[in-house]
């Protein structure tokens, strides 16, 4: 998978070289670019940002140098889809995807995470102030599938941070960057719960017992007090999942992988 990430602070995407992601650079699986929003800047001050129309507090960003660092993002991304489409990894006419992290935007899950791990290209365009020209959204819509994405009800200071969670959740999907793809079966939202709370040795530590079924060797047991301490663990702590998850995966037996 090719990304491109365009912020005004690339150094701060930097620990995406690192651990499991640097080795799926070095491995050839992932190809990161990150680019200078001020590189496609001309003036003395490099400027990127300018006062809102209409008033009210904080810089909005401005969209000439957008539309030049989203130009030469696209066409990095119809070359590598063109290359693709002939091994038929990409439909002919779909657009790359480009994120557009904002605390106004739909909310990241799993699910978006695994759709977007399958698409050949990705594009992060990361705004700061109060946000990026409306207008560089609306320009980008006949190049690329625009998606303004969020985090969760909260406000950062800028997409990069946003930018690394969604790489890293996106990026350990794609088969060969994690090492053991049986870890992503089992972990939490991958079937819609918490996952259970885990445990390693020492049995007994400062007065504390590892739960004895852990111990007995008896994996339909185990296995059913995963799934029981699952689903405690979700009502007790994200109750809203327990509405969307399939129910009779949890009603006894064997759990399906
Ligand atoms: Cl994606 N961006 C910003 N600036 N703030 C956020 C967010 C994104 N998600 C939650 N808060």
């Amino acid at each position: 998978m090719r990304i491109d990430v365009v912020s005004i602070f690339p150094e701060y995407l930097a620990p995406l070289r690192l651990s499991l992601l640097g080795r799926a650079q070095e491995d050839g699986i992932l190809e990161l670019e990150v680019h200078d929003l001020r590189e496609f800047t001309f003036d003395r001050h490099r400027t990127v940002d300018d006062t809102p129309y209409g008033g009210g507090a904080g810089m909005v960003m401005k969209p000439e140098p957008w539309a030049l660092a989203l130009e030469a993002v696209f066409t990095a991304h119809s070359e590598r889809r063109g290359s693709d489409r002939q091994t038929e990894r990409t439909t002919l006419g779909e657009r790359p995807v480009l994120i557009v992290p904002s605390p106004a935007g739909e909310v990241f899950t799993q699910a978006l995470a695994h759709e977007l791990a399958n698409e050949p290209t990705l594009a992060f365009a990361c705004g700061r102030y109060e946000g990026i020209d409306e207008r560089v959204l609306d320009w980008a819509r006949e190049r690329f599938e625009v998606r303004p994405v969020s985090l969760g009800d909260y406000v950062l200071n800028g997409g990069e941070v946003a930018v690394m969670a969604m790489v890293e959740a996106i990026a350990r999907l794609i088969p060969g960057v994690v090492g053991n793809p049986e870890s992503l079966v089992e972990e939490s939202h991958s079937d819609g719960l918490l996952e259970y709370p885990v445990y390693t040795k020492p049995s007994s530590w400062r007065g504390l017992d590892v739960p004895e079924v852990l111990l007995s060797g008896n994996h339909g047991r185990i296995a059913k007090w995963r799934r029981e301490q699952q689903l405690r663990r979700t009502a007790a702590r994200r109750p809203e999942l327990l509405d969307g998850a399939d129910a009779s995966q949890f009603s006894g037996g064997e759990r399906e992988v």
